[in-house]
């Protein structure tokens, strides 16, 4: 990643104009800060910040599968319609399904999962009981034709998703497999800045019979929570077994919590998995061979992070009126510094120093532009990076610089000497 960017070279179109059809925050900051531009219903191109972002979380989900042992592929995301039909997925999907016709009347589909496809490479290469359990997994691009597309990439109809797949020589293995991911999961948002709530789900078009969602609290959320306070502070294993639930589960004459223990919340689901023993395995002829030449049909699971949601669901939860606030590990830049007055040859001196020293360890965007002072303060807390060096030519003159924490708002004053040093701990 290029750790050291002009803004005046940078692709970052900010714009005080707040479309019509942007009803939550995180919709209306991302357009206002130059990360997305809509190109069709649900479908957004993603601009230069916006790509960055993705990067920061993509870095951080493949590091967490590579520590279980996940490989990494990149499936067609064009699929041909037999694997459906054999899997029998292909009329139960209906209409979120985006069809394709081609040139020799062949059909095929974009893919809105891939639980088919692993299936097939799995059955394709994978012949001997010894070589179980295998985890693969992906982050690529799906569509799903959602009716109500909305919220921008909160709900989109092109969305880019992790994706895993498990396949385990029995319920044993699976059922290990699957804790495996839930804590690796909870590492995974943890290590965003979020904190997640597990709650037991309904498996849905997945199919299955043991599933979690992941849910990030936020007032815009499209779940309600019913869930024990505990969640909040609980380890990685207690998490999979402290009271969470959805609405649609919910029975307030059957909990098991007390009203002090309980708490209701809006959530925003940025993940969710799912057990489901050998529905796919079973339907298209996937096995292996057992030690005494048995066939055995896998277990499987497979595993999914909204990725592109992560990004609206992190800033609904870190923003304020005057934009967003990015937690440090998925910032798209660590530092920005704010050159007040361009042509001012003190200022300019500062600012050059101080990316020079601060760009060997930190991602840093330099404001350059000729734009006015509120502009670039403006600007600079509209995009969210967490740091701000403000150089402007009154404090300069006196080889102040002021560093601003974007989420206090704090401003500490600093010579140049003491500003390196705070960054090169
Ligand atoms: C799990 C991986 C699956 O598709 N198959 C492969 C399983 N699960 S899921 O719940 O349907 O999707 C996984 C996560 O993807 C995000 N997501 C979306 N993001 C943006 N726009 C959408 N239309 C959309 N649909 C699903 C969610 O975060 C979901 O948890």
């Amino acid at each position: 990643m290029v750790k050291l960017m002009l803004f005046s070279k940078f692709f970052a179109p900010t714009s005080k104009d707040i479309p019509s059809d942007a009803k939550i925050a995180s919709h209306r900051l991302m357009i206002r800060a130059g990360m997305i531009s809509k190109t069709a219903s649900g479908i957004y191109c993603w601009l230069p910040l916006a790509v960055r972002v993705l990067e920061k979380i993509e870095k951080i989900i493949c590091e967490e599968q590579e520590k279980i042992g996940a490989n990494k592929v990149f499936f067609s995301t064009i699929q041909p319609a037999e694997l459906w039909i054999e899997s029998g997925r292909y009329d139960a999907y209906g209409k979120e399904m985006l069809r394709i016709t081609d040139r020799k009347n062949g059909q095929f589909l974009y893919s809105p999962t891939n639980e088919e496809q692993a299936t097939d490479i799995f059955r394709k290469y994978i012949k001997s009981y010894k070589e179980l359990p295998t985890i693969l997994y992906q982050i690529h691009w799906k569509f799903r034709d959602e009716i109500r597309p909305r919220f921008g990439v909160m709900r989109g109809r092109e969305f880019l998703m992790k994706d895993g797949y498990s396949f385990a020589l029995d319920y044993n293995d699976a059922k290990e497999i699957y804790k495996k991911i839930f804590k690796s999961y909870i590492k995974t948002f943890r290590r965003m800045g979020l904190t997640p709530i597990p709650v037991q789900a309904d498996s849905g078009a997945i199919g299955g019979n043991m599933s979690h969602e992941f849910q990030i609290l936020a007032n815009t959320g499209e779940s309600t929570l019913y869930f024990d306070k505990k969640v909040l502070t609980a380890n990685e294993e207690e998490l999979m077994t402290v009271f969470a639930v959805t609405d649609e589960k919910y029975n307030s004459k059957t909990s098991p919590l007390s009203e002090e223990a309980l708490q209701i919340s809006k959530g925003i689901e940025v993940g969710h998995i799912f057990y489901f023993g050998k529905k796919y395995s079973e339907a298209m002829n996937a096995f292996v061979l057992g030690e005494k030449g048995e066939k055995i049909y896998p277990e499987m699971g497979s595993y999914g992070i909204g990725v592109s949601r992560l990004i609206a669901a992190i800033i609904e939860a870190f923003h304020d009126e005057r934009g967003i606030i990015w937690p440090e590990a998925v910032a798209p830049f660590d530092i920005t510094i704010l050159n007040l007055h361009t042509k001012n040859e003190k200022c300019c001196d500062i600012a050059n120093k101080v990316y020079e020293f601060l760009s060997k360890q930190k991602e840093i965007l330099y404001d350059d532009r000729e734009i006015s002072v509120g502009e670039k303060l403006c600007d600079a807390d509209l995009i969210g990076i967490p740091w701000q060096i403000i150089i402007g030519q009154k404090k300069a003159s006196q080889n102040i610089i002021e560093l601003k924490n974007r989420s206090t708002s704090e401003i500490t004053e600093l010579n140049l000497d003491k500003l390196i040093e705070r960054f090169s701990k």
